[in-house]
């Protein structure tokens, strides 16, 4: 192994969240040498910086947590049902300490390029700060929602009031009592974030441009008796777990909406409701594939949102026309009543557009709205934002942005033609946000592990993805995905939501199980596709 001298190491991770702190510990327990750079004052990564009120988990905590160390699942007690950000931002550190990773990682630091060095077949890294490492090995845990997105709103500058953004939340408490608020966008953030501010805050004004499901997470206190029950069969749910195409939530149900007669499917709809979250999705298997089965299930929500929601006029609003699934359904407490609260107000973002700022507020083309403070809840540069702000550039001066320009190509997810020994963990092209992002980035880590181990044992060089396999690889992705009903409105996976991205289905929508059964395949057969050198 290469001795960890002037900047010299066999492996550099960019990132310390969930996948940059398990790639870390892999390296480490592997014998390699390994140096992380984390941008943040610490490791966490979406959990260190998505600090806004509500933040929290909608996957189930025990199911959003590491499997590999049946040490940390016996000595951690979650203590809700869905795991506040705060209790999984502490399980991180805990996790950074018991492993002693933290001496491995360069915090702060933020990796501006990497650059492949054919004749030594090493990646060149340079930090921020212009100091350079060298290694044979490099792998990007930027995660797949980390790059935040502010639109480009006219006179933004100008406005006095305080802005911020959900993913990019202050470390400071952020108080809004007695303020004039607004919150623009009305995804998953937006939704957690808007009851608890509309409590704290005098006036709240809801920007909305299009409305998105959201179904209620129905979160409790993990009793001792439920968290011991859990800790008693650990392996036995986890095998469970990745037999689901979610790798999380409830077995989906295998029927369609049409095999059952109307009570039938209003008693199964319910009985999914009833068990929260995005385990609704799962209440029978033709939701994202068939119209006519999704519009069931919409029928259903809307049925549950008009009982809720007072004023006509604001329900009216607050259904989507989108199928249900298409842009990622959002799990909720209590959003919908809190548009009876006297003091919030929605405002419908497709009736009056917003034109920008001034220096008291929000314009609309209808009226401006005077603002302390604003929130944008308006998502991310997905799965690939974070991947472009690192001027990555592999063989014969090929730049992954430039190589990417009509939309990310990768095999597995994992890799990408023309960058040895380079990976991605929960890539575009795998499961990743379409499945349980913690069992997603188990999977990889273990499978890099495994490749490396595959390099060293067999005095390798290189392992590299061979074209012909990836052009296959991103032909399947797009042929899944055609097959759904994700590809049929505006939402992130397809780039959507930022201007000039091509629009190109990102994840892998076949499901995790599916997915990992052809991963294991293509080891089996001897890493087809990839070649080693
Ligand atoms: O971002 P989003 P997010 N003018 O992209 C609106 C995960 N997550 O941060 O739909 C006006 O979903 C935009 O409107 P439209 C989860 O995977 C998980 O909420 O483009 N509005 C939309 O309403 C999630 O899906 C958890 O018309 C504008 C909103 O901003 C992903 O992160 C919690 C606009 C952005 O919604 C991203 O969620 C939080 C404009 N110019 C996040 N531009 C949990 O685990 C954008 N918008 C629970």
């Amino acid at each position: 192994m290469t001795e960890e001298l002037a900047n010299k190491f066999d492996a550099i991770v960019v990132g310390a969240g969930f996948a940059g702190l398990y790639m870390t510990h892999k390296f480490k327990s592997q014998g390699l040498s390994v140096k992380t750079f984390e941008a943040g004052e610490g490791v966490g990564g979406t959990w260190y910086w998505n600090r806004y009120p509500g933040a929290r988990c909608d996957v189930e905590s025990w199911e959003y947590s590491f499997g590999f160390s049946n040490e940390l699942e016996q000595e951690w007690t979650w203590s809700e049902r869905y795991s506040p950000q705060p209790e999984i931002l502490k399980y991180l550190n805990h996790v950074a300490k018991k492993f002693n990773l933290l001496g491995h990682i360069s915090f702060n630091t933020k990796v501006v390029s990497s650059e492949y060095d054919e004749q030594h077949a090493a990646w060149e890294v340079t930090t921020n700060s212009r100091e350079n490492y060298k290694a044979k090995y490099l792998v990007m845990a930027t995660g797949c929602l980390s790059s935040t997105n502010i639109p480009d709103f006219r006179g933004l500058d100008d406005f006095s009031g305080k802005t911020f953004h959900t993913g990019n939340w202050p470390h400071q408490p952020v108080s809004f009592k007695g303020q004039t608020v607004g919150v623009v966008g009305t995804g998953s953030s937006s939704i957690q974030a808007t009851p608890i501010i509309a409590e704290e805050a005098e006036k709240l004004f809801v920007f909305q441009r299009t409305p998105n499901w959201s179904i209620p997470a129905h979160n409790e206190p993990l009793t001792k008796k439920k968290s011991d029950e859990i800790k008693s069969k650990y392996q036995e749910l986890r095998k469970f777990q990745l037999k689901l195409p979610l790798a999380a939530q409830k077995a989906p149900n295998r029927q369609s909406a049409f095999d059952v007669n109307e009570q039938t499917r209003l008693e199964t709809y319910e009985k999914y409701w009833n068990i929260g979250g995005l385990s609704f999705l799962g209440a029978f298997r033709d939701i994202p594939t068939n119209p006519e089965a999704n519009a069931t299930a919409k029928n259903f929500i809307i049925d549950k949102i008009k009982r809720v929601v007072k004023n006509e006029t604001v329900l009216n609003k607050l259904i989507p026309d989108h199928h249900v699934g298409c842009k990622r359904p959002c799990s909720d407490t209590g959003y919908y009543e809190t548009f009876n609260r006297p003091n919030v107000e929605l405002v419908d973002a497709r009736e009056e557009d917003i034109i920008g700022f001034t220096r008291s507020g929000i314009c609309t083309n209808a009226k401006e709205y005077k603002l302390d403070a604003v929130v944008f809840a308006t998502g991310f540069d997905a799965m690939t934002g974070s991947l472009d702000k690192v001027n990555i550039i592999g063989r014969n001066g090929l730049r992954l942005k430039k190589k990417w320009e009509e939309g990310p190509k990768t095999y597995l997810g994992v890799g990408t033609a023309g960058f040895p020994n380079f990976f991605i963990i929960t890539g575009p092209g795998s499961p990743s946000v379409l499945a349980n992002m913690v069992v997603g980035i188990e999977h990889h880590v273990n499978w890099i592990g495994e490749c490396v181990k595959h390099i060293e044992e067999n005095g390798y060089t290189n392992v590299e993805v061979i074209k012909e396999a990836e052009d296959n690889w991103v032909s399947h992705v797009n042929e899944v995905a055609n097959r759904t009903l994700y590809t049929t409105c505006n939402n992130w996976y397809l780039g959507s939501n930022i201007p000039g991205k091509p629009r190109v289905f990102m994840p892998y929508i076949g499901g995790f199980p599916k997915y990992a059964e052809k991963v294991k395949a293509i080891v089996e057969s001897g890493y087809k596709g990839f070649a080693f050198s």
